[in-house]
């Protein structure tokens, strides 16, 4: 067997969507992510468990028996947790560098210099404002906003003392009672960055407890950019509601001009789909038969939800639509783009245009982009590379798999909110919490993050979805695993009658009925709720539950698993779930393990403070059986503590 056949067997073992595996099996001019992995084993052990420090440039120091200690005499314990809070801040400062965009943005709209941009919903801007305080009544909209974009702008860079109004006025009164307890509440976003940055520094903090602490800090920090982030664009945007489309490389249009938006920030790709719309006509004066949008990772996510634009696929085979010799232009913004795919470009005719400062590629065309200024003219710009793009590509030879799935998404709160209206127009809530009360569904699980190399992309997300689903599980999901759900079908109605437990289906079928004269066609098995950003809507889904029910967070059926994370923003993600009382599991071990100190607070002492714990499970058979325990327990616990309160005629136990 020759080397190239050997190593296209592995990679083949690393996959599961067809469409990836029939890119993969082609004898490829260029390596892949699947390629590069292998090149990179074995991995380093002292790296993969946490115990390699480089915070300093006496190391790296690397904790073994015969050497326990760092040079500055740093032990096991505190590397890890220090390397932990450096990958929360990682994440917290990507999400809110996104944050920060999308308001800059709206603060130039407030002064008149964003004129492509405009308040696309009121109505959740009032929600917004109403949320702090801010009078509505009687004030223009802009008004308005300048209170709420002054209030986002002072939760990012409040300094000294105060407390982030986004975090205590979107989660449950326990929550707030118990960060401010921990002393975890963060005084504003940057700061909470900034100090975290600095506690981590050689010759700061040596205890992991403290370091834990501040992780859990700068999560919170994570969830406020976040939370912020998906605010903001919901009024500048809309707010998501149910839209029809298909996934997967088969979206791709061999007659059409193929454009790929791939990053993050919908600010760039929401002008790129208003600007493919004017420019249709150019692309038919070139030849083609009109213009192909397609979505890569959460800017994909982002237009998908509030556009109906397609996802062609998610982070990890974000080099294969290339390799289809189809796609025309993939215009980048920020974060989750690897530089493969301007070396895949190169061998293909595809145009990279890298759009942000921050995030360029060496090769690629640059495009920077200017939100303030003429952002539909530059999104223009890019759609005529794309033409270009085309018009060198007519003629030669192009091979698209020929797979693509129905998906129904955009599932924001509101539009959740809204279905449930149809059942219960009084109280929402209640058509999801009386189905978990009976029993008719046994929990809630959010399925998110990434992909990793380190599992086989895509099969955890699956296997762990199929899962909870035939045992009665309410799925939501953001991120790249909303992605491999779109891709692979799962985002469809065709899959509750495939995969759905009967209590389940009996909850999605009441919804579909309740609304046929509102829907333009069935309910998905999974509710995707947008980008990673937009995971504070499932935490928005999950205080509304715990509101309702009279507890706090932990006392609820509901989890979220990471199956295949990946990125630092992962962890942060993860660690805020945790704070706000989740079980939280995720697919691939993270380096923490090197100490057992850290990986017990994060799987266990975290439970006693927080209500909320990590669960690392690499098995995603095992992992959807640990998460239904973990929903289990929470369901009889939460009927023991009411029954006892109803026998003894006492409130309820607000202990978990
Ligand atoms: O923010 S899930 S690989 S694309 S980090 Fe990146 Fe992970 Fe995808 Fe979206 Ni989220
Ligand atoms: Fe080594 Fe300490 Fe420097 Fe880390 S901070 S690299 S343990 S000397």
């Amino acid at each position: 067997m020759t080397d190239i056949k050997k190593k296209k067997q592995v990679d083949r073992n690393r996959a599961i969507d067809p469409a990836v595996l029939d890119i993969l099996a082609r004898e490829l001019p260029v390596d892949t992510a699947y390629d590069r992995y292998l090149a990179q084993q074995p991995q380093c052990k002292f790296g993969d468990t946490g115990i390699c420090c480089r915070i300093c440039i006496q190391g790296p120091c690397r904790i073994t028996p015969k050497a326990p200690r760092g040079v500055c005499g740093a032990t096991a314990y505190t590397i890890v947790a220090r390397n932990l809070v450096r990958s929360v801040t990682g994440g917290a400062s990507a999400h809110s560098d996104h944050a920060k965009h999308i308001l800059l943005t709206l603060k130039a709209l407030l002064e008149g210099h964003a004129p492509d941009y405009s308040i696309k919903s009121s109505e959740k801007l009032h929600a917004v404002a109403e949320r702090f305080e801010i009078p509505i009544v009687g004030r223009a909209d802009m008004e308005i906003l300048a209170d709420v974009v002054a209030l986002a702008m002072e939760d990012f860079t409040r300094m000294g003392s105060g407390k982030v109004k986004w975090i205590e006025k979107t989660v449950t009164p326990g929550r707030v009672e118990k960060f401010n307890d921990c002393n975890i509440m963060p005084t504003s976003v940057f700061e909470a960055i900034a100090s975290a940055t600095a506690q981590t520094h050689v010759g700061m903090d040596a205890d992991p407890v403290n370091l834990i602490f501040k992780a859990l800090a700068t999560s919170l920090a994570d969830y406020t950019g976040m939370h912020i982030g998906t605010d903001m664009s919901d009024i500048l945007f809309g707010v998501p509601k149910p839209v029809y489309t298909e996934a997967n490389m088969g979206v791709i249009n061999p007659t059409k001009v193929n454009i790929a938006v791939h990053g993050h920030n919908p600010l760039l790709s929401e002008m790129i789909v208003l600007a493919a719309r004017e420019l249709d006509d150019e692309a038919k004066e070139a030849g083609a038969e009109g213009i192909q949008l397609m979505g890569i990772c959460c800017t994909g996510n982002e237009v998908l939800m509030r556009q109906g634009v397609p996802p062609v696929t998610n982070f990890m085979s974000q080099e294969l639509p290339i390799m289809t010799g189809a796609i025309d232009a993939m215009v980048v913004d920020l974060q989750c783009i690897m530089p493969g795919i301007q070396t895949a470009a190169e061998c293909y005719n595809t145009r990279i245009v890298t759009t942000s400062e921050n995030a360029k590629i060496p090769g690629a065309h640059h495009i920077d982009f200017n939100s303030e200024e003429n952002a539909l003219e530059q999104a223009k710009d890019v759609i005529r590379i794309g033409i270009d793009g085309f018009r060198e590509r007519v003629g030669s030879e192009c091979s698209i798999p020929d797979i693509k799935n129905k998906v129904v998404a955009g599932f924001s709160q509101e539009a959740l909110y809204e279905l449930f209206s149809a059942i219960n127009p009084e109280a929402p809530i209640k058509v999801l919490t009386d189905a978990l009360k009976s029993g008719e569904l046994r929990g809630v699980v959010l399925l998110c993050g990434c992909n990793n190399l380190k599992v086989k992309h895509d099969e955890s997300h699956i296997v762990i979805a199929q899962e909870l689903a035939k045992n009665d599980v309410l799925l939501l999901a953001t991120g790249c695993a909303a992605g491999s759900y779109a891709k692979l079908g799962l985002l469809s109605s065709e899959a509750v009658d495939m995969y759905a437990g009967d209590g389940l289906k009996a909850f999605i079928n009441r919804l579909n009925e309740a609304n046929a004269d509102n829907l333009e066609g069935k309910l998905p098995l999974i509710f995707h709720m947008g980008s990673c950003v937009d995971n504070s809507r499932s935490t928005n889904l999950a205080t509304a539950i715990a509101n309702d029910l009279g507890v706090d967070i932990p006392k609820i059926p509901f989890a979220a698993s990471a199956p295949e994370a990946m990125s630092e923003k992962a962890i942060a993600i993860g660690s805020w779930n945790v704070a706000m009382g989740l079980p939280v599991h995720v697919g691939v071990v993270p380096p923490v393990t090197g100490s057992e100190l850290v990986n017990g607070v994060a799987l266990q002492i975290a439970h006693d403070v927080y209500g909320g714990y990590f669960m690392w499970e690499t098995d995603p058979q095992l992992a959807a059986q640990k998460l239904l325990e973990a929903l289990d327990y929470r369901s009889w616990k939460l009927k023991v503590h009411e029954q006892t309160a109803e026998k003894f005629g006492v409130t309820a136990s607000t202990a978990w």
